[in-house]
C-alpha cells in the first residue's frame, strides 16, 4: 500500500470523516485569500493579514504536502431555518393563547465541546502514526487559529468544493465539518479537486440576511453576521442589527438552505428565505438525510442553572432530537436545564460573568467574550419585538461598559417603537 494511502485510512482509523491531500501550493486561492484582505472584507479580522498565511513553508521550510481533514459536527437537531422564529411563533402562539417564548439561535457547530481541542487531539494521533510510519518527518498541524488558509488545501484535496456561501461542501457529508490541516515534509501522491456542484443554485445568496455574499463564492466577512456575533469585539454597525434578527452567536443560515445539507443530491428544496426582514425563514416539507454524527461532545450542551426560573414555566431545553421540521421540543422540560439548542432568551440573561466564563469554559462561544455576549443578547432582544425584555435592558444599560450600554439603549427603543 502507498504511504499517502496509509495516512489516509490512519486518518480515518482515528476518527476523521474525511481526508484527502494537496500539493503545497495552491497558488491562485492564496492570491486570491491576499487580496480578498487587501480589499477590507476581513473587517477586523487583523489575522489575516499575516503574511505567513501567503505560503506554509513561512511555518515549516521543509512542506511538501498538506494532509487535510474533516470532521462532521451536525447533529439531528432543526435547523435554524426551520424552527419558526420570532415574529412567526409569537402569532402562533397569540393564536393558541400561549404566551410566546422569544428565542436566540446559538450557531449548529457551537452547541457542544470545542472543536479545537477535538480535531487536535486527533491529527496528534495521526501524527503519531506518521512518524512510526517514517522517522524523521516532519509536521505541522493546524486547527483553525493557524496561519493556513485551510479551505484552498481542503479544495485541493477534494473533500470538498467550494460553494457559493464559501463554505467547502461534500457530495455526501454536506457542509457541516471542521477542518484540519497536517503539513508534512513528504512528497505525498495528491488527490485531485473536486468539481463544483452549485450548479446554477443560488439559495445561499439569495437567503443571506445581510448581502454578505457579495457575488457568488466571494465573502464580505464585514457584513457576516457570524462576524459581527463572534470576531468583532467592538459596535455592531447600526444599519445590519435589524438582520441579525434572533442570531446570538454565528449563523447558520446560508448553510441550512443549501441543497446538498438536505438530500445531497437536488436543488428542489422549496426554500422560502425571507432576504433582510431580519427573520429567519421557514422550511417545510422536507426530509434531511444529510451526514449527522452522534458524537456525545458535538451534542448541545445542557446548563444546569440553578438560579434561573423560568417566569412563563416554559422551561429552556428542547432535548428530543428534531428532525421532521417540528417546532422545539418542550415536552421534556425541567426549568432549571438549559439546552444550547434554539433557547429562551430569557433564560441567557441568567448568567454572571463569572457563570459565562464557567459554563463555556470548553465551548467555542467563550470567543465572544461577556461583553460580546451581553451585546449580541441586546440585538435580538430589541429585535424580538418582546417588552418582557424591557426591565433586563434598563439595567444592563446602566453597566458601565459603553458598547453594552449602547447597543442596549438601541434595543430599549426599538421595543418601544414595536
Ligand atoms: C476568518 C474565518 C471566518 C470569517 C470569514 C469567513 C470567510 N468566508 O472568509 C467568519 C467569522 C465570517 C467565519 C464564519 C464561519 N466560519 Co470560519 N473561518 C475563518 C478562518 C479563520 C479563515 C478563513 C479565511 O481565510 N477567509 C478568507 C477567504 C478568502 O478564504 P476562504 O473563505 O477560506 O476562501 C478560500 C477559498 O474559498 C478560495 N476562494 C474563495 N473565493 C474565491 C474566489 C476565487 C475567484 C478564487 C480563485 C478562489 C476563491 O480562496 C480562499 C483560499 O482558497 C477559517 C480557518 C482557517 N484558518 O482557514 C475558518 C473556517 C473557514 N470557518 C469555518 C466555519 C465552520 C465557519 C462558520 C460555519 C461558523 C458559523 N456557523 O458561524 C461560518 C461560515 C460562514 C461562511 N459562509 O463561510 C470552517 C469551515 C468549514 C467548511 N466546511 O467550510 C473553517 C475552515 C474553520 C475550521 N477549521 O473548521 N469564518
Ligand atoms: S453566515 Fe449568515 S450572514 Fe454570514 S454569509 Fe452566511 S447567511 Fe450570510
Ligand atoms: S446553497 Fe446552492 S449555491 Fe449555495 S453553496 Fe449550496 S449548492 Fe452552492
Amino acid at each position: 500500500m502507498s504511504l499517502s494511502l496509509a495516512i489516509k485510512e490512519h486518518a480515518l482509523h482515528v476518527g476523521f470523516d474525511l481526508v484527502g491531500i494537496a500539493p503545497l501550493v495552491p497558488a491562485r486561492d492564496l492570491v486570491f485569500a491576499r487580496q480578498w484582505v487587501e480589499r477590507g472584507y476581513g473587517g477586523e479580522m487583523r489575522y489575516l493579514k499575516n503574511p505567513r498565511r501567503d505560503d506554509p513553508r513561512r511555518i515549516l521550510p521543509t512542506a511538501k504536502s498538506v494532509v487535510c481533514v474533516g470532521l462532521v459536527y451536525n447533529d439531528p437537531h432543526a435547523y435554524s431555518t426551520e424552527v419558526v422564529q420570532a415574529e412567526g411563533s409569537r402569532q402562533k402562539a397569540e393564536g393558541s393563547g400561549k404566551e410566546h417564548v422569544p428565542r436566540g439561535w446559538i450557531s449548529r457547530y457551537a452547541w457542544g465541546e470545542d472543536y479545537h481541542d477535538i480535531l487536535r487531539a486527533r491529527l496528534e494521533r495521526l501524527r503519531v502514526v506518521l512518524e512510526r510510519l517514517v522517522p524523521g518527518v516532519e509536521t505541522r498541524i493546524f486547527v483553525d487559529t493557524g496561519p493556513i488558509v485551510e479551505r484552498a488545501f481542503a479544495r485541493y484535496s477534494g473533500i470538498g468544493w467550494m460553494g457559493k456561501n464559501t463554505c467547502l461542501v461534500n457530495e455526501a457529508k454536506g457542509s457541516w465539518f471542521f477542518l484540519g490541516v497536517m503539513l508534512t515534509s513528504l512528497e505525498l501522491e495528491p488527490d485531485l479537486p473536486a468539481p463544483d456542484r452549485c450548479g446554477s443554485c443560488t439559495a445561499c445568496l439569495e437567503a443571506c440576511p445581510t448581502g454578505a455574499l457579495v457575488e457568488p463564492y466571494v465573502m464580505d466577512a464585514s457584513r457576516c453576521i457570524s462576524y459581527f456575533t463572534i470576531e468583532l469585539k467592538g459596535s455592531i454597525p447600526e444599519q445590519f442589527r435589524p438582520a441579525i434578527g434572533g442570531n446570538i452567536f454565528g449563523c447558520d443560515i446560508c448553510q441550512d438552505v443549501c441543497p446538498w445539507n438536505w438530500t445531497g443530491r437536488s436543488q428542489e428544496s422549496g426554500v422560502r428565505s425571507q432576504k433582510s426582514s431580519g427573520q429567519l425563514s421557514v422550511v417545510r416539507g422536507q426530509q434531511r438525510k444529510v451526514a449527522t454524527t452522534m458524537f456525545p461532545e458535538f451534542q448541545p450542551l445542557r446548563l444546569d442553572l440553578p438560579g434561573y426560573k423560568s417566569r412563563s414555566g416554559e422551561g429552556t431545553t428542547s432535548p428530543a432530537p428534531n428532525t421532521q421540521n417540528r417546532e422545539p421540543d418542550t415536552r421534556h422540560l425541567t426549568p432549571e436545564t438549559l439546552s444550547l439548542f434554539n433557547p429562551p432568551l430569557e433564560a441567557l440573561t441568567s448568567f454572571s460573568e463569572e457563570d459565562f466564563r464557567r459554563l463555556f469554559a470548553n465551548s467555542p462561544i467563550k470567543r465572544a467574550k461577556y461583553r460580546g455576549w451581553l451585546r449580541n443578547l441586546c440585538v435580538a432582544m430589541g429585535n424580538s419585538g418582546n417588552p418582557r425584555f424591557i426591565p433586563w435592558l434598563q439595567k444592563i444599560r446602566e453597566l458601565a461598559d459603553p458598547i453594552v450600554r449602547e447597543h442596549a439603549e438601541w434595543a430599549l427603543k426599538r421595543l418601544e417603537q414595536a
